[in-house]
């Protein structure tokens, strides 16, 4: 009886002790399976917001075995050299009874309270720290712009840099000042050393800001960052690593979010890429589920065909061939999409790095003003985007955003210049190649007759087509006489309008409906072609490009039947 209870104890404790193991090795392990919390959805035209389906682990307790140490008293005198880090944070201190939220949109007394350093969390799947670097990885000149930051998160910014990266590759650290309120930040930053703030004149916005920092890199490696991002253990050297292998590729790290309410660092979901809507609007989306079966190693880059904008690295000569940013958009947006479109486009490629993590604020709201207004402002940086970028497609940017119509948004002509000088692919290899799962919306079909002076264009049995009166209208016309237009194509029931050959004169058909070849357009030579072959040639896009309304099928049937009688 006695040996069955001691055998029952031992038991007992083993399974104890295995328990808290593995309790605690879970604990270590990032979750693969996506937990159900739904994305915040934040401002109306583009804000990215927290990447969605956050993964927090138990609670967020803190195991000291997995977590960042904060470096060692003793080092952080070298860290920081002469700068007076408690002088600079009492400089600017939140006033008793002031809304924590009002200049920064989040909680400007939490991150006060958290002090410049602090232990997060190792968010990485649990095999990257067995991956092994380069040790002649190249050194980054990192880029921060900055308008009228808090000083605790942009110092937290910046030591995080300085403590969790190897120092030899961290060449410096440029700070722009974006013409904030108060010019004394950047000069007591640039203390510190390694840091170097330019500031500029007047605002700029990120866009110049950034392009003014990369200009005065000194490094061969740009790596860009936010103002107020917390940078994890490891996250430098597996971005060098892919850049040092090849220079096309862009890079980006997983970005973790830093709660803007009680600046609890939160692990972000492995699974996500960036994507868009037709109306530019940046969104965290699902790796399509053939890519995600096919990851049968988590540490694997993640393609994406666009990256949310902030925190990137990218080899500087790269930067400067791909034209650097389109430096006429301003103050913030819209530049993502420029920079992702221009690097896939012209021969390079974008990915999310598993092993690397970054935490970021992601804010509800911009804390500063915008001069010519914000929803002005992105408009004119996605039109500019969409303008360079999209060919035919950027009409459905326009569908998607009709306020984008008419709006100002300048020249174009040096961007188009540096989009034929690089001889960048079209926008529809990039539908093809990289986005096919951006879906083309169902076009809304206008119903009309096709006419040709007086007469209408219609059917006559299966496939032959003719001029005749006009008989009837609207529900009275003839199913023979009604066309429908579902850009590209001009549909009758379940046929297309088609011609027999690439010829000024050939004949104009009914064949089966597909939009890869179908839609006839006439070049203003009267040369009809076939739409797949005038995709991208000014003929079809003026030709649908005119045609939206039920007016100007009137000008597109005149010329196709013109071309039938020819
Ligand atoms: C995201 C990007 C951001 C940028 C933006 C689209 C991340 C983590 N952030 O918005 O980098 O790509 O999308 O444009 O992917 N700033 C200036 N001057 C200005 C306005 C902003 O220097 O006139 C600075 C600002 O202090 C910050 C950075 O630019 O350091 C980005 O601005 P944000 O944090 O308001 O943008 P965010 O994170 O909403
Ligand atoms: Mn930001």
């Amino acid at each position: 009886m006695r040996r069955i209870r001691a055998n029952a104890i031992a038991i007992l404790t083993v399974a104890w002790i295995l328990g808290t193991f593995y309790y605690l090795w879970q604990d270590n392990k990032p979750q693969t399976s996506p937990s159900s919390a739904s994305q915040p959805r934040g401002r109306s035209h583009g804000q990215k917001v927290a990447p969605g389906r956050l993964e927090i682990h138990r609670d967020d307790r803190t195991i000291p075995l997995i977590v960042t140490q904060p470096p060692r008293t003793e080092q952080q005198g070298q860290l920081l050299g002469t700068f007076d880090e408690r002088a600079y944070l009492a400089g600017k201190q939140l006033k008793p009874g002031d809304d924590p939220y009002r200049e920064h949109a989040f909680n400007l007394q939490e991150s006060d309270r958290l002090g410049s350093e602090r232990a997060i969390r190792d968010t990485r799947h649990y095999r990257c720290a067995s991956l092994n670097y380069d040790t002649d990885l190249p050194a980054t000149s990192i880029i921060i712009t900055f308008h009228n930051e808090a000083r605790s998160t942009l110092l937290r910014t910046i030591k995080s840099v300085l403590m969790r990266s190897p120092p030899s590759l961290i060449q410096e650290i440029i700070l722009i000042d974006d013409f904030s309120s108060d010019p004394e930040d950047c000069q007591l930053l640039s203390q510190i050393p390694k840091v170097h703030c330019l500031r500029n004149g007047r605002r700029e916005g990120l866009i110049r800001s950034r392009v003014r920092g990369a200009n005065t890199a000194s490094a061969s490696i740009l790596t860009f960052l936010d103002s107020h991002c917390e940078v994890n253990t490891d996250w430098l050297q597996p971005m060098i690593q892919r850049v040092k292998e090849d220079h096309t590729r862009v890079v980006s790290p997983i970005i973790d979010v830093i709660s803007l309410d009680n600046f609890a660092y939160l692990a972000a979901s492995a699974d996500l890429r960036g994507g868009f809507d037709w109306s530019l609007h940046f969104k965290w989306e699902q790796i399509p589920i053939e890519q995600k079966m096919a990851r049968s190693d988590p540490t694997q880059p993640i393609r994406t065909p666009v990256i949310a904008g902030g925190i990137f690295v990218m080899d500087k000569s790269w930067f400067n061939h791909l034209g650097q940013y389109d430096t006429h958009m301003d103050i913030w947006g819209g530049e993502n999409f420029e920079l992702s479109f221009r690097v896939w486009m012209c021969g390079g490629s974008l990915e999310i790095l598993p092993c690397s993590r970054v935490g970021h604020v992601f804010r509800k709201r911009h804390p500063y003003d915008f001069p010519e207004g914000n929803a002005l402002t992105y408009i004119k940086n996605t039109r500019r985007a969409a303008e360079v970028w999209m060919d035919e497609y950027k009409q459905y940017y326009y569908s998607a955003r009709p306020s984008a119509q008419g709006k100002a948004f300048g020249s174009i002509a040096d961007r188009l210049t540096l989009r034929r000088k690089l001889n960048c692919k079209p926008f529809r290899w990039y539908m093809e190649n990289v986005y096919p799962e951006l879906r083309i919306p169902e076009q809304e079909a206008v119903s009309s007759v096709l006419k040709q002076g007086g007469l209408c264009l219609e059917t006559h049995g299966a496939d032959s087509l003719g001029l005749a009166e006009c008989r009837g209208t609207g529900a009275n016309r003839p199913q023979s006489q009604r066309w429908e237009l579902v850009e590209p194509l001009i549909r009758q029931q379940d046929l297309c309008l088609a011609i027999t050959a690439f010829t000024a004169g050939s004949k104009v058909k009914m064949e089966p409906c597909n939009t890869k070849d179908m839609c006839v357009s006439v070049q203003d030579s009267g040369q009809p072609r076939l739409s797949s072959l005038c995709r991208h040639s000014q003929s079809f896009e003026t030709a649908l490009g005119v045609c939206p309304s039920i007016s100007s099928l009137f000008c597109c049937g005149r010329r196709l039947a013109s071309v039938m009688s020819a």
